[in-house]
């Protein structure tokens, strides 16, 4: 029986993926090397330091170089991330999560994103949920299992009784390795290996969602 829900943050309950994928092209574009929205794609939910060796895309850079890449790209990500509100949040997250908690379900956050808290704060998310767990607090980033399995420790909660919501591939491999259902946002190429498929949190109310979960 499910009874939390594991959010990931970036591309689920808010837009921040756009600015990802700016800060990168800001990056790369100084550096002439090409990056696209495609390529950006595979950097979803991956760890800065992933996405900047997949942006690389096979070409090494010494390692004081690549850590003041990823600073930079960083900063950049910051300047955006500075106006950010709760008009940010992407349509029906927060009534997905007030949904939640009326019908006494945990809910946690679990992100790649070092920045995650500033993030979660900016948005006012955080009296709507009872853990966050971001990438400063476990050492392997999704595909990796660890930012799950924090959120289900957290929340005192055993992996099968958890489901994850998540926008990214690496974070659907990510929530299979932990032992979990998992709900994907977004196209069908990006989220098919998902156990239910949804164009975003104002598609369907979560009891819909359990209900076609237990169908599956
Ligand atoms: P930072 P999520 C992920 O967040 C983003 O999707 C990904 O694009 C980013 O590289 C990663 O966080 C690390 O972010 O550089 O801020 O530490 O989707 O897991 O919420
Ligand atoms: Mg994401």
């Amino acid at each position: 029986m499910i009874r939390a829900f594991i959010f990931d943050l970036d591309g689920v309950l808010t837009d921040t993926s756009e600015f990802h994928y700016l800060a990168w092209k800001r990056l790369a574009d100084e550096e002439g090397i090409p990056f696209t929205r495609e390529d950006n794609e595979a950097l979803r939910g991956v760890s800065r330091h992933e996405s900047l060796r997949l942006l690389l895309k096979g070409r090494t850079l010494p390692p004081a170089q690549f850590e003041e890449w990823a600073e930079r790209k960083n900063r950049y990500y910051l300047e955006l991330i500075n106006q950010i509100s709760p008009r940010n949040l992407l349509p029906g997250a927060v009534e997905f999560l007030q949904a939640l908690q009326k019908a006494g379900l945990k809910r946690a956050i679990a992100s790649s994103s070092k920045n995650a808290r500033l993030v979660v704060e900016r948005l006012n998310l955080l009296p709507w949920v009872d853990v966050l767990v971001d990438g400063t607090m476990v050492d392997r980033s999704k595909p990796a299992p660890d930012l799950f399995l924090k959120a289900a420790e957290l929340l005192g909660e055993h992996p099968e009784a958890c489901v994850v919501v998540e926008d990214a591939e690496a974070g659907i491999e990510a929530a299979r390795a932990a032992g979990m259902r998992v709900i994907g946002i977004g196209p069908y190429e990006r989220v098919g290996k998902a156990d239910l498929v949804i164009s975003g949190l104002n598609a369907l109310g979560p009891e819909e969602i359990l209900r076609r979960l237990e169908r599956n």
